[in-house]
């Protein structure tokens, strides 16, 4: 394989997609060769095949607000690759979605679902609706409108929706009573649910949770934990707050979070009564983050800009994809961090990744970090399929066994002749592995 060549031939064909592009040049070159060392791969096309989704949908959401207009949204589901089990993955409500965010988050869920240990393919789906602001009855005739095309696709077996940016516990209820209401059956084919029909516990916290388990074995295989670790976290979405808890639970503190106005600095740390507030203030629907500086007095706001100048040990970017560049890299090894876990999708930008490999920085990248969120919806989906309800204890468990899995599935796959241990690389390989062995076993589909 030449990943020039493919990567060339790739632009060509989708123009202008460079999300999408960004994430399969990130993967095809940590796996140049696993792939070339085992030529059945190339004869069978695997990565030519890999890709391309295997299809798309796209389709008009026509609403209409509280004042009696009429809005028109774009819609859309990514079937990635449903080599390993049913097509599983979020969806995005997010004013800034298109095709190529959809797609690169589609073939990015495939790799991660790889990796959970649990038989889960890849897909993303969203709307370029913009949430922020929408009255409750807003987001439930959006969100209805939305399934009124997407129930065609989906099922138990088949393809399985989730949260993820601007979808919520809310919005997959009144996205699952659409589904219901036109399938005329109560399968659990969105995971995220309501605890009293059919969700998992620990879903909500699951990603956040997740992703600090992982972060807890990076920092146990340096013999080190979060016991006094100054942490800088953005965001404070439905992963965010996750962190938050579990870090400073280990005994972490949470000096930052971030919304689309600027930062919080919060020297004495997060802790469970200011995780609550902010909980609040997500739930108005708003995802402002000055409020909590009027609230909280020793905290700082501070407009405009990113968190990633505060002098921390351990970074966790937890907002969306690229928010993490170059120059915030070098001030992060500047100012003499020593872990960064990327709890958001493709959070860092192939600059910030290279400084932090230059500099052996030990960098868990989404795929592996976040996999926990994914993971715990499979569970959820176990649970649906044997109509019983595990205990928080039992799928915490199962949360913490499949996090220190995926560790280990980078640290098989990613440890260099130096001993730094390169989890990006790692993470693509453990889930190119087991996608594309799947997919030869399967012949030419
Ligand atoms: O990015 C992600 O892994 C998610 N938004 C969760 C997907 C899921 O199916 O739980």
């Amino acid at each position: 394989m030449n990943v020039k060549n493919i990567l060339t031939n790739l632009e060509t064909k989708h123009p202008g997609e460079k999300e999408y592009l960004q994430a399969v040049h990130e993967v095809l070159e940590s796996i140049e060769s696993i792939y070339n060392e085992n030529p059945q791969y190339e004869s069978a096309k695997i990565i030519e095949r890999l890709v391309e989704p295997d299809r798309i949908l796209t389709f008009r959401v026509s609403w209409v607000d509280d004042e009696g207009q009429v809005h028109v949204n774009l819609g859309y589901r990514i079937q990635f690759n449903n080599a390993i089990g049913p097509y599983k993955g979020g969806i995005r409500l997010h004013p800034s979605v298109n095709l190529s965010i959809l797609k690169f988050l589609g073939f990015e869920q495939t790799f991660k679902n790889a990796l959970t240990t649990l038989p889960l393919g890849g897909a993303k789906g969203g709307s370029d609706f913009n949430p922020k602001g929408k009255s409750d009855a807003e987001i439930m005739r959006f969100c209805q409108a939305f399934m009124l095309e997407l129930w065609r696709v989906i099922g138990p077996n088949t393809d399985v929706p989730a949260g993820d940016i601007g979808t919520g516990g809310r919005e997959i209820g009144y996205m699952y009573g659409m589904y219901k209401k036109l399938q005329v059956e109560n399968t659990g084919v969105f995971t995220g649910k309501g605890l009293n029909w059919g969700g998992s516990l620990v879903r909500p916290e699951a990603t956040g949770f997740g992703a600090t388990y992982f972060t807890s074995e990076m920092l146990a295989s340096n013999n080190d934990s979060f016991q006094g670790k100054i942490v800088t976290v953005s965001g404070f979405g439905n992963v965010a707050w996750g962190v938050a808890l579990k870090v400073t639970e280990l005994g972490g503190k949470v000096v930052t979070i971030s919304g689309p106005d600027g930062y919080i600095y919060d020297e004495k740390g997060l802790n469970a009564d200011k995780i609550d507030y902010l909980l609040a203030l997500r739930a108005s629907n708003n995802d402002i983050v000055s409020p909590y500086a009027d609230e909280f007095p020793e905290a700082k706001f501070i407009a405009g800009k990113k968190p990633w100048e505060v002098k921390c040990d351990i970074a966790m970017p937890s907002a969306t994809q690229n928010e993490l560049n170059g120059e915030d890299a070098a001030k992060l090894i500047a100012n003499g961090v020593k872990y960064v876990a990327e709890v958001s999708n493709m959070g860092c930008t192939p600059e910030a990744i290279e400084a932090l490999h230059n500099a052996k920085i030990p960098f868990g990248p989404g795929k592996a970090v976040n996999a926990g969120g994914v993971g715990v919806s499979g569970l959820e989906m176990s649970q649906n399929a044997m109509k019983l309800n595990w205990t928080t204890e039992e799928v915490d468990a199962k949360l913490h066994q499949m996090m220190s899995s995926i560790h280990s599935a980078c640290i098989k796959f990613g440890t260099e002749d130096d001993g730094y241990i390169n989890y990006a690389k790692g993470a693509n390989i453990a889930g190119f592995i087991k996608v594309a062995d799947a997919m030869l076993d399967q012949g030419i589909v």
